[in-house]
């Protein structure tokens, strides 16, 4: 039954017959449960009027229940749209008008205040962390043994939203086959087997807790523990039982400050980092007090995971490795196109089965984003070595990543600028020892307008994640702009740049 869903019978197969388990803050689920819980999630879907390729967007807490919602959406044919927790209100609201989704869920805590904005969405359903919700109560009523619907290598399994230089957040459609092929191929090069046991405290609604954490670890039939968030005295403490953790730097970084870490530590197969830059001295520190060297890897919403360190082989600091098995990489001259000579500087384009089919409702900027020959342009600046190993050394887009979550100033711009008595504003990544950047915002008050930091906070809180939120807003007199009027945000990093020592 479950051969005719692409996605749903790989992540199936490996689990089936072993011993893998959910381990919960709660109960234990065997991934036997799991997929069972799946089948009444998918039953419900259907029943709440759920058809093949319709959109269920869900903005909800981590639990085994989440995870069985996604699993149940990818078997009954539908494209699921995981929204951060953190978002507000009116970013919500935006998402639901862009994707037009069959159905809605969200945590019951938020329901009468998200219920306004997904006004237009015919269904809204209701799932708590505690398996309470009207989406739990209808899984619930129905049978075991739900027959996955069809779906091919091709068909779309997830829709994530990503912001862009515009302002304007685009939905990356990923097929079964992009998702199933990626973690067959992290699998198999991080020798992820049943026996492993993996830590895994990321969110669930991006492409690193959803799709490598958990699709790696359903597709080998490994152990997971899911941690409701980042939390270094239970990391810590679960690494004697545990083999592998995944993290965002943020994790290693606070990690080292944990003084059980390098005990805890020892017996550990495999730290992976992603989704942000590593710093080298975290590398090296982390090397020095555990005596693990981390691997990172690259890898975006769009593409899935593009490059890795080695398993086996020297995992080299300041790189992200090599493309994986079935994924072509090349730099290029940014003006011309041309493929760079090796060592030299240019924009890193990947092709292969883990490349997102499009951005969803927006041909023009899918076109804009793909060379002829199938590349897609990812926007990151890097080098290939004479070695092959891959290094990110910049971004050709206007990006700031904090915490492992992309901010794009541009949203964040548009924001403080249509607030009152704001003339204009810009947006910068500043370095922080924890986040690795924060944003904060450059303001230029219209003349005689009073305008105040605290107030401009209170307003961009409204309609803003946290994450989005500057972290300091450093009021101006000018933006400094080159001879073409361009603002000059290089300028304004180096004024500030020591705004968040140590
Ligand atoms: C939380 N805050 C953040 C933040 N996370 N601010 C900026 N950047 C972030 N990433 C806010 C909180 O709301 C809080 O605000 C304050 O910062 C301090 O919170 P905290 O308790 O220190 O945060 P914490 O809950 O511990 O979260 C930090 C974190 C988390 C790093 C653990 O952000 C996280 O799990 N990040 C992972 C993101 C991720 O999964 N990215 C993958 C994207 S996929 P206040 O006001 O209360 O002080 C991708 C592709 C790929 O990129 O390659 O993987
Ligand atoms: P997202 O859009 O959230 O999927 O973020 C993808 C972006 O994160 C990439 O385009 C890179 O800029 C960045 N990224 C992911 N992994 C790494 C890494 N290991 N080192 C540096 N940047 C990374």
């Amino acid at each position: 039954m479950y051969a005719r869903n692409h996605l749903a019978a790989r992540l199936r197969a490996a689990s089936l017959g072993r011993e893998a388990q959910l381990f919960l803050t709660g109960p234990t689920l065997s991934y036997g449960g799991l997929f069972a819980a799946a089948e009444r999630m998918a039953g419900a879907l259907v029943s709440a009027g759920v058809r093949p390729g319709d959109r269920v967007a869900a903005q909800i807490e981590k639990s085994a229940d989440a995870l069985a919602l996604y699993l149940g959406s990818v078997m009954a044919g539908a494209v699921f749209l995981p929204l951060n927790t953190a978002y507000t209100q009116a970013e919500v609201g935006y998402f639901l008008g862009d994707a037009g989704p069959a159905v809605f869920v969200c945590d019951p805590a938020r329901e009468s205040m998200l219920a306004f904005v997904a006004a237009g969405v015919p269904r809204l359903l209701t799932l708590g962390r505690d398996g309470d919700g009207t989406l739990a109560d209808l899984a619930a009523r129905q049978p075991d043994g739900f027959a996955p619907v069809a779906c091919g290598a091709d068909d779309l399994a997830a829709m994530l939203y990503t912001s862009g230089t515009t302002g304007r957040s685009k939905g990356a459609m990923l097929t079964h086959g992009n998702l199933a092929s990626n973690a067959a191929a992290l699998a198999r090069l991080w020798k992820f087997s049943e026996k492993d046991r993996l830590i895994h405290a990321l969110p669930i609604f991006h492409t690193h807790g959803l799709f490598v954490a958990t699709n790696v670890a359903l597709a080998s039939g490994c152990s997971l523990t899911l941690l409701p968030g980042f939390d270094a005295d239970a990391i810590v403490a679960l690494m004697p039982q545990s083999t592998v953790l995944m993290g965002v730097p943020t994790f290693y970084v606070r990690l080292l400050s944990h003084p059980g870490l390098a005990e805890a530590a020892r017996s550990m197969r495999l730290f992976v980092s992603g989704s942000a830059p590593l710093m080298t001295e975290t590398h090296d520190r982390w090397r020095a007090v555990t005596g693990h060297a981390i691997l990172e890897r690259y890898g975006m919403t769009e593409t899935n995971m593009n490059t890795s360190n080695p398993y086996d082989g020297e995992r080299r600091a300041g790189t992200v490795g090599f493309p994986l098995p079935g994924v072509d990489l090349r730099i290029t001259d940014p003006m011309t196109g041309a493929e760079m000579p090796r060592g030299e500087i240019g924009l890193i384009e990947v092709r292969g089965d883990n490349v997102f089919k499009g951005y969803w409702r927006m041909p023009e900027k899918t076109r804009e984003e793909f060379r002829t020959d199938g590349f897609f342009i990812t926007g990151d600046l890097g080098t290939l070595d004479a070695d092959g190993y891959v290094a990110i050394v910049g971004r050709s887009k206007d990006l700031v990543i904090t915490g492992g979550y992309n901010v794009y100033p541009k949203e964040v711009e548009e924001a403080i600028d249509g607030l009152d008595g704001v003339l204009e504003s810009a947006v910068i990544g500043l370095p922080h020892a924890d986040f690795g950047e924060v944003v904060v915002a450059c303001v230029v008050a219209r003349p005689g307008a009073a305008v105040s930091e605290a107030a401009i906070m209170a307003a961009l809180a409204r309609v803003l994640a946290r994450f989005k939120q500057p972290r300091r807003i450093f009021l101006i007199d000018e933006l400094p702009r080159n001879t073409m009027g361009k603002v000059q945000k290089a300028l304004l990093r180096e004024r500030y740049c020591d705004s968040f020592p140590g």
